[in-house]
């Protein structure tokens, strides 16, 4: 058994379509526990820190501006296999290259709208869990855990 933490992000196209609860409604259908969320227009000093390793990319502009274009929900989700769990949930990068049952694939667009951010290993995980929840979240059960946690 390996509770994790992991950091989430919803994207601006997920919340300007209103998508948010679809996308939260499976991270909870599928167990994960979200300890701590927000809706708000990111923090640019954030943004900038999280997206650094793409820096070189040619996209990293583009990308950079189109989450700060309108809210994103972050949130700091925790459960069994919580990284890879998230990844599946998410989908291949490209929605086109992905699977029906992922978010990506069952909602994208296309690369650059891809709806949604998962932290890729542990060491992502937490860095940009500190990054973006640097107090942390709630500590609660919620309902079934311990069924399905033990
Ligand atoms: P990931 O989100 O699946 O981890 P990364 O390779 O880490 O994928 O890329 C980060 C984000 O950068 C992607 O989610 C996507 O929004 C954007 N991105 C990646 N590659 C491209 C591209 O070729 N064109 C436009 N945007 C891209
Ligand atoms: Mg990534």
């Amino acid at each position: 058994m390996a509770i994790e933490q992991t950091f989430v992000m919803i994207k601006p196209d997920a919340v300007s379509r209103g998508l948010v609860g679809d996308i939260i409604s499976r991270f909870e259908k599928k167990g994960m526990k979200i300890k701590a969320m927000r809706l708000e227009m990111a923090d640019p000093e954030v943004v900038a820190k999280h997206y650094e390793v793409h820096k070189e990319r040619p996209f990293y502009q583009g990308l950079v501006d189109f989450i700060q274009s309108a809210p994103v929900v972050p949130m700091l989700v925790e459960g069994e296999n919580a990284i890879a769990v998230s990844r599946a949930l998410m989908g291949a990068t490209n929605p086109a290259e992905g699977r029906p049952g992922e978010i990506r694939f069952d909602l994208g667009q296309h690369i650059g709208r891809n709806l949604i951010h998962g932290s890729d290993g542990p060491e992502t995980a937490a860095f940009e869990v500190g990054l973006w929840f640097p107090d942390g979240g709630a500590d609660y059960k919620v309902a079934g855990e311990q069924w399905l946690f033990e």
